[in-house]
């Protein structure tokens, strides 16, 4: 199926075209019809020649009711403009125009309604250079009669045309239905409906709804007026909630997949298109079927921090439109950058802020969220909508390299330091040492911890081969010796027999933090990973495997496991043509 929303001047035949292309009534009120006039949204669809479904949300063109047009089609990807024919280009035409450039809609057609009634050549040549300078640049245009039905035939091969361009919906991702109706129906209770951009939805789902404490159960589904047991995007579906009072929810509200969605009420943004300069502090911010008035504080030239009046689920690059009620206008497009931006207390820290920003462009960056994070959670990326592809450095904390280094650096001093004031104390207390380094987990120290220092009762100290049982502590001393001047070369799994290093004796061996396990059976003496860094910075880079283990004078059975040690630990860097490269 695929969603496609209206636009167009009021009385220029969008509801007629829509009941036209599928013999369903658009306009659901009685006082619309009476009034012959679009107040609210409405829903209908049709089945095209090739076969395919498209459902229409049908907008209201008067400037009165230009919040229920945005509702619409926020959470639309594709638009269908409407110009009459003897009217051509009017007010609402221009601003429905302007709302879907904001919010970055690039797909869609021109129909010319009333061809009837006048040549549809000059209102399609003025509508099609005003549409070409937008988000949708050059669309396709149809010229029809609602009332005698020339040009539906053409018009239903466009929108299959159309249809084949849209991009595929991403069914993995999570829901996010962004509510556009909400009812009661007698004996069901709550229902309700949206367009399901990405995603699946099924019955017996729980889902997250802002604000609620408790999580909402799907107890029924429909699409397209039919019971389902699943749908998957894109969709027009209707959602009954088990055990929702009506009035917990409504337009606005967005139904979720629990915990992926970070729901901020603060948001650095940037401005699309020709932002005014003298932006009203007081705006109404529009994103998805939701209307939340915000606060706007400029930052830099073109972006702006928001101060939302309620929290809603924003990810990292969604498109929103800014308005300004009172005076009935699209004030421009935004692009959201960072849904969880530090606060700006200190002096001078706005403009710091925008350079930050002045860097963003709203795709999801993990290496720059790292960078300005130093550290921070995966779920917590993943809420904002940033996809996460790096091992975590402990638990789901994720790390930039750089930052991770140096807190290591520190934590050697700190422990050295401590060893010098408290020399009698068997190394510093792990949650001394979280304070000192201000990280928020213990789990992110004791991963700091490098031999020769270790982890023990709660304490880190630099760890002693003389502290492990004799038998242990010789064959320790023995393969220092053996292999002290070729650091690379890990003694073999049958020299590891005669030295009497089986598993357990070597298990101890690493954890005193004497030896370094690479692999089973593959062992270095600690201070390899280092002077490995070493040899490594000094080749041409990025290079090879096969460079590697030449420099390193080692084997394949010890440089394969030991550059993927150091690139978990962002010594080096994995390119995708499996090179490296010594991450400085
Ligand atoms: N002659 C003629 N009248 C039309 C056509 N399309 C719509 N109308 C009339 O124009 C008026 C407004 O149409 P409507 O669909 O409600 O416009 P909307 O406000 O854009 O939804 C109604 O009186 C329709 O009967 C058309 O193609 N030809
Ligand atoms: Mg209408």
């Amino acid at each position: 199926m695929f969603v496609v929303a209206t636009a167009g001047h009021v009385d220029h035949g969008k509801s007629t075209l829509v009941r036209a292309l599928t013999g369903m009534e658009p306009d659901r009120w009685a006082e619309e019809r009476r009034r012959g006039m679009t107040i609210d949204l409405g829903f209908a669809w049709t089945t095209l020649p090739s076969g395919g479904t498209v459902a229409f949300v049908d907008v209201p063109g008067h400037e009165r009711f230009v919040p229920n047009m945005l509702a619409g089609v926020g959470p639309v990807p594709a638009a269908l403009i409407v110009v009459a024919a003897d009217e051509g280009w009017m007010p609402q035409s221009a601003e429905h125009l302007a709302a879907l450039d904001a919010l970055g809609v690039a797909y869609g057609l021109l129909v010319v309604t009333r061809a009837d009634l006048a040549d549809p050549g000059p209102a399609t040549a003025h509508a099609r250079a005003e549409i070409a300078a937008t988000s949708l640049g050059a669309v396709p245009a149809v010229a029809v009669s609602g009332l005698t039905g020339a040009g539906l035939p053409e018009l239903r091969a466009a929108l299959d045309r159309l249809a084949a361009h849209l991009p595929a919906p991403v069914v993995d991702d999570p829901v996010r239905l962004w509510v556009d109706r909400s009812f009661t129906v007698r004996g069901s209770g709550t229902v309700v409906t949206g367009t399901l951009g990405a995603g699946r939805l099924r019955v017996g789902d729980e889902l997250e709804l802002a604000g609620a404490d408790e999580p909402v159960r799907v107890r029924g589904l429909h699409s397209l007026g039919e019971a389902r047991t699943e749908a998957t995007a894109v969709a027009r579906v209707a959602v009954n909630l088990r055990g929702t009072p009506r009035d917990r929810l409504g337009r606005g509200d967005a139904l979720l997949t629990p915990g992926r969605f970070h729901h901020s009420d603060l948001v650095d943004v940037r401005l699309t298109g020709d932002p005014a300069a003298d932006l009203p502090a007081a705006l109404t911010l529009h994103v998805g079927s939701a209307a939340v008035p915000v606060r706007v504080r400029p930052l830099g030239p073109d972006t702006v921090r928001l101060l939302l009046a309620r929290p809603l689920p924003l990810l990292v690059g969604d498109r929103a439109l800014l308005r300004d009620p009172g005076r009935h206008h699209v004030s421009g497009g935004v692009r959201v950058l960072d849904v969880a931006p530090p606060p700006l207390g200190r002096r001078g820290a706005a403009a710091a802020r925008a350079q930050v920003l002045a860097e963003l462009d709203g795709r999801p960056d993990l290496a720059g969220e790292l960078r300005r994070r130093r550290l921070v959670r995966a779920g917590a990326l993943l809420r904002m909508g940033v996809p996460v592809r790096a091992e975590p450095v402990a638990g789901d904390w994720l790390a930039d390299p750089a930052h991770w280094r140096r807190l290591g650096e520190q934590l050697t001093e700190e422990v050295a330091r401590h060893a010098r004031e408290h020399p009698l104390e068997p190394g510093m207390p792990v949650d001394a040492l979280r304070q000192r380094l201000a990280l928020p987990d213990r789990v992110l120290v004791e991963a700091l911890v490098r031999p020769p220092l270790r982890v023990h009762a709660g304490r880190v100290g630099a760890a002693s081969v003389d502290a492990l049982p004799e038998p242990v502590a010789r064959a320790v001393r023995r393969v220092r010796a053996e292999y002290g001047d070729r650091p690379f070369r890990a003694p073999e799994a049958d020299r590891l027999v005669d030295l009497g290093l089986g598993p357990r004796e070597i298990g101890a061996a690493v954890r005193a933090g004497a030896l370094l396990r690479l692999a089973d059976n593959v062992v270095l003496l600690p201070d390899a990973l280092d002077d490995a860094v070493r040899v490594l910075a000094g080749l041409p880079q990025p290079f090879t495997l096969s460079a590697a283990r030449q420099a390193l004078d080692t084997t394949r059975r010890v440089a394969v496991p030991l550059l993927e040690l150091l690139d978990r630990r962002g010594a080096t860097r994995r390119l995708p043509d499996d090179a490296r490269i010594v991450v400085t």
